[in-house]
C-alpha cells in the first residue's frame, strides 16, 4: 500500500510542479490530493495523465494524509504546518517560514540527506530558497574537497521565483514595449522587461536584502557554519531558471581539472564547460530539467585557492518542487514513514 500525499498550494508555479514531478518520479502514493484556498476551489490541475479537482485548505480533514508538500507562502505555512503536522503528517514546507529554527531539518538531499531524521520533534521539514538550493549542490562536492572559506556570489533569478502573475508581469511589459503600450509596474517596483532589479524580498537593516541573507544562513545550516558567505541577488527578465556567478577562497588548493572532475561524478551536477562560443549552459536550457549544470569553472589568481564558476537550475523544479519530493523519497527510502492506512 502507498501514502496519501497532499499538495497545498497546488495551484501556483511551485505546487502544480510538484504534481507533475510526484507523476514523472512515480511517486508511491496511492492518493494525491490538490489543495489551495477557498478562492481556487473548483479548478482542476494536472497530475499525470488526470485531473486533479481542487479542494479547500480551510474544510480539509489531514487525519490520514502521510506527507504534505506545502507551497503556500509562509503565512500560510505558520498557520497551517504546525496543525498537519500534530495531526501525524510529515509537513515538508516550501516556504522561509520554518528554515531557520533548529528543530527543522532544511534539507537538499544530495548534501545532507542524513540530517533529515532530524523531522519527528515538529513533523516539518523544511525546503531551502531556490537560489540556495542549486549553490550548495555544486558547492558540496568542492568542500569535501578543498574546505570552502568564503564565497562571493552574483545572482540572476527568473521572474518565476516571484510567481505567477510575477511572469505575466514580464510578458505584459514585454508586449507593451514591443506594441507601445503603457508599461504598467505591479508585482516589482521597477520595469523587468529589457531591464533587471537589483533587489530581492525586503531590505534589512545592514543594506543586505533578505534574498542575500537567506543564501548566507541556509548555506550555513545545510552545508557548514564555518563557510563565510556573500551575496547579490538580482531579478532579470528570463521565465525559469536563475544563474548565479560564483567566486569560492578554498583552505586548500584546488584546480579548475579537479573541480570539473568532482562536478562531473557530483550527485544532481552536470558540467558544460568547453572554453569555445556556446559552449556553456544558459538559463533557457536549463528550464524544466533537474540537474545543476555548471559551466566556466576557472582559476581566480587574484585570491588564494580560487575558483570562479556559473551555476544554473530551473528554480521551480532543484529550486523547490523536486527537492521536496525528493526529501519525501528520502523519508519513503530510509523508513522514515509508514503509510498511515497500512499501519490501521
Ligand atoms: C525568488 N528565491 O526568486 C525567491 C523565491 O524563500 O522560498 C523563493 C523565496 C523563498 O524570488
Amino acid at each position: 500500500m502507498g501514502y496519501k500525499v497532499a499538495v497545498v498550494g497546488a495551484t501556483g508555479n511551485v505546487g502544480r510542479e510538484m504534481l507533475d514531478i510526484l507523476a514523472e518520479r512515480a511517486f508511491p502514493a496511492d492518493e494525491v490530493v490538490a489543495l489551495a484556498s477557498r478562492r481556487s476551489l473548483g479548478q482542476e490541475v494536472s497530475f499525470g495523465d488526470r485531473t486533479l479537482k481542487v479542494k479547500d485548505l480551510e474544510t480539509f480533514d489531514f487525519s490520514d494524509v502521510d506527507i504534505c508538500l506545502m507551497s503556500a507562502g509562509g503565512e500560510v505555512s505558520k498557520q497551517w504546518s504546525p496543525r498537519i503536522g500534530a495531526q501525524g503528517a510529515v509537513v515538508i514546507d516550501n516556504s522561509s517560514a520554518f528554515r531557520y529554527d533548529p528543530d527543522v531539518p532544511l534539507i537538499v538531499p544530495e548534501v545532507n540527506a542524513d540530517a533529515v531524521k532530524g523531522f519527528t520533534k515538529k513533523n516539518i521539514i523544511a525546503n531551502p530558497n531556490c537560489s540556495t538550493a542549486q549553490l550548495v549542490v555544486a558547492l558540496k562536492p568542492l568542500h569535501d574537497a578543498a574546505a570552502i572559506k568564503r564565497v562571493v556570489v552574483a545572482t540572476y533569478q527568473s521572474v518565476s521565483g516571484a510567481g505567477k502573475e510575477a511572469m505575466d508581469e514580464l510578458f505584459d511589459q514585454t508586449r507593451a514595449v514591443f506594441t507601445a503600450g503603457e508599461v504598467k509596474e505591479k508585482k516589482f517596483p521597477k520595469r523587468i522587461a529589457f531591464n533587471l532589479i537589483p533587489h530581492i524580498d525586503v531590505f534589512m537593516e545592514d543594506g543586505f536584502t533578505k534574498e542575500e541573507w537567506k543564501m548566507t544562513v541556509e548555506t550555513k545550516k545545510i552545508l557548514d557554519p564555518k563557510i563565510k558567505l556573500t551575496a547579490t541577488c538580482v531579478r532579470v527578465p528570463v521565465f525559469i531558471s536563475h544563474s548565479e556567478a560564483v567566486n569560492i577562497e578554498f583552505e586548500k588548493p584546488i584546480t579548475a581539472d579537479e573541480a570539473r572532475e568532482i562536478l562531473r561524478s557530483a550527485p544532481g551536477c552536470i558540467v558544460i564547460d568547453k572554453r569555445e562560443a556556446g559552449g556553456y549552459i544558459t538559463p533557457h536550457e536549463a528550464a524544466g530539467e533537474d540537474a545543476t549544470y555548471i559551466s566556466r569553472i576557472r582559476e581566480d589568481a587574484t585570491v588564494e585557492n580560487g575558483l570562479a564558476m556559473w551555476i544554473v537550475s530551473d528554480n521551480l523544479r532543484k529550486g523547490a518542487a523536486l527537492n521536496a519530493v525528493q526529501i519525501a523519497e528520502c523519508l519513503v527510502n530510509r523508513k522514515l514513514i509508514s503509510a498511515k492506512k497500512q499501519a490501521a
